[in-house]
């Protein structure tokens, strides 16, 4: 059966066959996909805070209404504030292994409603978030599932799946393009991309010898940030040496591609994610 936490903040957890899957109902935040013989597939920081209304650093936050400041710049808090406000839980189910939870975020002034579902499961890991404009008007809304992954060293990582996209470069100081993606992603410094995708992202991750995908449906949008040295430094909610470990995939519909809703409407971005051994696993 699953466990209701209530530390560190109010959420589910279960451990079925030792694989573990938590969730809070702060931001329906996806905070752990552990399949059973895996390390964590979601990474967390050490230096997280757990408290109401600050956004946990790692597991899925989610970015809803906007992203960032919004595309007029003007709007807080920042990625919105679908991911510190509480969500209603309607539904547990958990049955052979794996884990369903469901939420709803009700509709604010000018916003959509919006249902965020995960289901945890012994291969793969789903999260879908539906934005329902069950206003009379028509609505704009941005969305990412903001996701970290952990890796045994991002300098040896590499994702592959946008040979040839284009990004827009968003590290403070570069040239913000649009630039074409030659090949795989590598890291070697401060990474804050913003690609037209809607592809799978696979992730590969020779230190740790496994590979992470990333499939997703509804998204024209794949974000893909790590925050290197000096940016890491200056959060305080993220360890010095942590971008070592970690680095974020988020489909998402952002900027050029907010989502536009007519009344009635529903839009639906998804992500799939599994997980590969490529190498025996110490966990
Ligand atoms: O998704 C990439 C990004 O927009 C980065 O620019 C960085 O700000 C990151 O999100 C984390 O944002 P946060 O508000 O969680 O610190």
């Amino acid at each position: 059966m699953p466990t209701y936490l209530t530390e560190p903040l109010p959420g589910i957890e279960a451990r079925p066959g030792g694989a573990h899957y938590a969730v809070l109902d702060q931001g329906a935040h996806v905070l752990a996909w552990q399949p059973a013989g895996h390390r964590p597939v979601l990474w967390v920081s050490a230096a997280s805070e757990f408290r109401p209304g600050v956004a946990v650093r790692g597991g899925i936050p989610l970015v809803f209404p906007w992203f960032g400041a919004g595309t007029d710049g003007e709007h807080a808090p920042s990625h919105g504030y679908g991911r510190i406000t509480d969500w209603q839980r309607e539904e547990v189910v958990e049955q052979q292994g794996s884990l369903r939870v469901r939420y709803r975020l009700a509709a604010r002034e000018g916003f959509p409603a919006a249902m965020l579902t995960v289901e945890f499961g012994p291969e793969q890991l789903e999260v879908s978030l539906a934005i329902v404009n069950d206003t009379a008007a028509e609505v704009t809304v941005e969305a990412a599932l903001h996701t970290y992954f952990a890796v045994g060293d991002i300098r040896r990582a590499r994702i592959d799946g946008f040979d040839q996209a284009s990004y827009v470069d968003t590290v403070p100081g570069a040239d913000p393009g649009p630039h074409l993606q030659a090949g795989p992603i590598t890291f070697g410094a401060e990474t804050d991309r913003r690609y037209h995708h809607e592809g799978t992202a696979v992730l590969h991750d020779p230190a740790w010898g496994r590979t992470i995908t990333v499939a997703k449906t509804g998204s024209a949008t794949t974000v893909v940030w790590n925050p290197w040295i000096a940016k890491s430094a200056a959060m305080a909610d993220f360890g010095d040496d942590e971008w070592q470990r970690m680095v974020c995939i988020e489909a998402a519909n952002v900027r050029d591609t907010a989502v536009h809703l007519a009344p009635g409407a529903t839009h639906t971005l998804s992500q799939t994610i599994g997980v590969a051994e490529s190498a025996p696993q110490t966990v």
